[in-house]
């Protein structure tokens, strides 16, 4: 697939259009709906419990630690929900894509794989005025050493994007109206929002981010990879 990686490197985005297949869109689409109807039936709301962030943590599977660092049993646990076209999807096409605009000189920040670091299903009820995000950069709600890991968030639209059901505006553009199967790639450093959705459809967007190296979390957890350090959400390497 054609990216211009020089453009994402000036400008902090891209924009791929087409970069899922109508299949691997309905495979996400489908895990997505599960788990929305899951947060549902279980009597919770997805804009008052989860902030219209739908992440790892809602899986009704439960799963073992390990599938936070270890590629095959991420695999496996991913299995359970999702049928292969997403998992691969997930570990093999996102991230190389996600590999090629990372930053290729290795340092100690750097060890020149490919990590899934975090994954989000982000969904915006229909009439809802209040599921925004204001602006931010997704760097900001990680501490400074999390922080120089080089990462990158692939923001993956679910449906057709436009205006009335709340769609990303990056800055300095005004506003990013892009059809289903769209790949925005993100910096965690460029400014983003968006607005409600008060169209009468759920609003649907999945959201891997990959890292150049393992983002360990600062502060005391039970999340712990094989070197004794804790996550901050995952380390999965993907290209080996
Ligand atoms: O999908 C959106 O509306 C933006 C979500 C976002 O910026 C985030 O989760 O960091
Ligand atoms: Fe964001």
């Amino acid at each position: 697939m054609d990216l211009d990686i020089d453009k994402f490197y000036r400008e902090g985005f891209l924009i791929l259009e087409n970069g899922l297949t109508p299949k691997e869109l309905d495979c996400l689409r489908n895990e997505c709906d599960a788990l929305v109807n899951h947060i549902y039936n279980i009597g919770l709301d997805i804009l008052e419990d989860f902030g219209c962030v739908i992440g790892n943590d809602v899986n009704p599977v439960q799963s073992k630690e390990k599938y936070k660092s270890e590629k095959e049993t991420y695999r496996r646990y991913r299995l359970q929900i999702s049928d292969e076209y997403s998992v691969d999807l997930i570990l093999g096409k996102i991230a190389r894509l996600a590999g090629r605009l990372l930053p290729s000189t290795r340092n100690d920040k750097n060890d020149g794989g490919v990590y899934l670091f975090n994954e989000q299903f982000i969904v915006k009820p229909p009439r809802n005025s209040r599921a925004r995000f204001e602006w931010h950069q997704d760097s900001e709600y990680m501490d400074e050493k999390s922080r120089s890991v080089p990462s990158i968030a692939c923001w993956i639209a679910l449906d057709d994007m436009s205006k009335e059901n709340g769609t990303l505006y990056i800055e300095p553009y005004p506003i990013i109206e892009v059809q289903a199967g769209t790949i925005i790639f993100m910096s965690g450093f460029v400014k983003h929002c968006s607005f409600g959705n008060v169209s009468s459809c759920f609003r649907r967007v999945y959201m891997p981010q990959y890292s150049a190296g393992i983002v360990y979390n600062p502060k005391l957890s039970l999340d712990q990879d094989k070197s004794g350090k804790q996550l901050l959400a995952l380390g999965v390497p993907c290209l080996n």
